[in-house]
């Protein structure tokens, strides 16, 4: 894990799989985006959803060159030959409307079967319709120790005040202790539906988005693989000639960091581990 590799030039990959790059938006890392399309070389390239975001832009127009030029860069890479599909997710939903459509050598589909040069077969799909809640809190998930001692400290001021104006207690530790194992809850219910799915469609695995989480994980027998994001993470997921999966995190130095791996079925040779 978290191998660094030297910038030498494009690499070349069998496939690559972003998603949740959420274009027309502030938090989008268009320019770390474009960086990274341009250090790669690939046969086929997978938009796993919320590439644009529509419902941002429904509320004031934000669309800055960067975000252009990624449109741009992958429409001149489906020129080129690269095969791009494009599998729209909740926050470009009305690209939905056109799957089965070719524009520009962008296929777009609802979802798709990706066989890995292993012989592995997986579904391809942005993963928004098994995510049954409508989560508010995931960030608490991701929350730190010392912004949470921090809240707890403001918790403990905001009692105080509360006190004197005659109001009883109010513990933000239990409130945020729900949040936090709801969110944890949300993430493992949302990665087991995601993964039946995949399990009755009868594949071996199952490549998302959506919940911005990068991660290669086993479930059963299913392998859950989701590509992360490019608001937060910059993470992308790559396969190698041989058929091997990796997140790749590019935010970081803008240089490749492996964050997670699956190796290819051994039946294939895997010649050129990717670690420095
Ligand atoms: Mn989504």
């Amino acid at each position: 894990m978290g191998a660094e590799v030297g910038d030498t030039g494009p690499r070349r990959f069998r496939s690559v799989f972003i998603s949740d790059v959420h274009l027309g938006t502030r938090g989008c890392q268009a320019e770390l985006l474009l960086d990274f399309i341009r250090e790669i070389d690939c046969e086929s390239l997978y938009l796993v959803g919320d590439i644009v975001d529509g419902w941002k832009m429904k509320s004031g127009w934000f669309w800055p060159q960067a975000h252009n030029d990624v449109v741009q860069k992958i429409l001149r890479l489906a020129r080129k030959g690269v095969s791009v599909t494009y599998i729209p997710g909740n926050h470009d939903g009305r690209v939905r409307d056109f799957c089965g459509v070719h524009f520009g050598g962008v296929v777009v589909a609802r979802d798709a079967v990706h066989e890995t040069a292993d012989g592995r077969r997986f579904l391809v799909t942005h993963g928004d319709e098994f995510d049954g809640v409508v989560q508010h809190a995931r960030w608490l998930a991701l929350l730190g120790d010392v912004a949470y001692r921090a809240l707890l400290s403001a918790n403990t001021l905001m009692n105080r005040v509360r006190r004197r104006l005659g109001f009883g207690y109010w513990s933000l530790s239990a409130f945020l202790k729900t949040r936090v194992k709801n969110a944890l809850q949300f993430i493992e219910n949302f990665e087991h539906a995601v993964a039946d799915e995949a399990r009755r469609r009868g594949v071996d695995g199952v490549i998302c988005g959506h919940i911005h989480k990068a991660e290669i994980r086993q479930i059963g027998d299913i392998l859950y693989v989701n590509d992360g994001d490019w608001v937060e993470s910059c993470t992308a997921l790559v396969e190698h000639p041989c058929g091997r999966l990796e997140i790749l995190e590019w935010a970081r130095l803008r240089s490749w960091s492996v964050i997670d791996r699956a190796p290819a079925r051994e039946s294939l040779a895997d010649p050129e581990p990717l670690a420095a």
